[in-house]
């Protein structure tokens, strides 16, 4: 497959493993996890063609590592991002002393007001690393990066939970632990 290609069911895997399983007809379960074998039945039969290799390619090569399999390879989840309700089963770590997280100068005045919060996904996503931010901030327009401090936070009680790709997840992040 060409990048073009593995890049087009990346985007198809994302929508219907975080979002709208229900437009192939899947189910994930309360893990967020789906049957390999259904998954692909169901994609081709909805004209998305894919083999098992295929799939293997695109998790494999995914540039943010966004999908996993099970240990036996018979299931498949997005490893964060969701707006479905699922657990993750994450269990709650402790956050470096400082995450990143990029956004964009409308939202500031809100996020002034309200700090951070989760929007339409199950966590409120944060970087390790400034570079990162940049990149999810840039989705959006010119990146303004926020500095938090997830180290205080975590002092004071919050809870961290860091996925699978390495993505930090928390809930909310009142304003007064952002540095603007
Ligand atoms: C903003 C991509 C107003 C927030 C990325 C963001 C990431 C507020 C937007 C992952 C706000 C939500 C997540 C408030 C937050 N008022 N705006 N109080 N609090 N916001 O897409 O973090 O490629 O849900 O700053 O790389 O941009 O999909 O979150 O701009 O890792 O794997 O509301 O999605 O990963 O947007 O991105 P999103 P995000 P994938």
């Amino acid at each position: 497959m060409n990048e073009q290609q593995t890049k087009s069911i990346s985007k198809f895997l994302s929508l219907i493993l975080r979002h709208q399983p229900e437009v192939i007809g899947i189910t994930l379960d309360e893990n967020g996890w789906t049957d390999v074998d259904e998954l692909i039945a169901k994609m081709n039969a909805k004209g998305h063609r894919i083999s098992f290799d295929q799939l293997e390619e695109v998790v494999i090569t995914n540039d943010k590592q966004r999908f996993a399999f099970s240990e036996d390879y018979n299931k498949i989840r997005a490893s964060q991002g969701h707006s479905v309700n699922i657990s993750l089963g994450l269990d709650p770590q402790e956050p470096p002393e400082y995450l990143y997280h990029g956004t964009v100068a409308k939202f500031l005045d809100s996020i002034h007001k309200e700090g951070l919060q989760r929007m339409s996904r199950q966590h409120l996503h944060l970087s390790r690393d400034r570079e990162t931010a940049v990149k999810v901030g840039s989705r959006r327009g010119a990146p303004v990066i926020l500095n938090i401090n997830s180290g205080a936070m975590h002092k004071d009680g919050f809870l961290f939970y860091l996925s699978d790709n390495g993505v930090w997840l928390t809930d909310h992040v009142p304003a007064k632990y952002i540095n603007f």
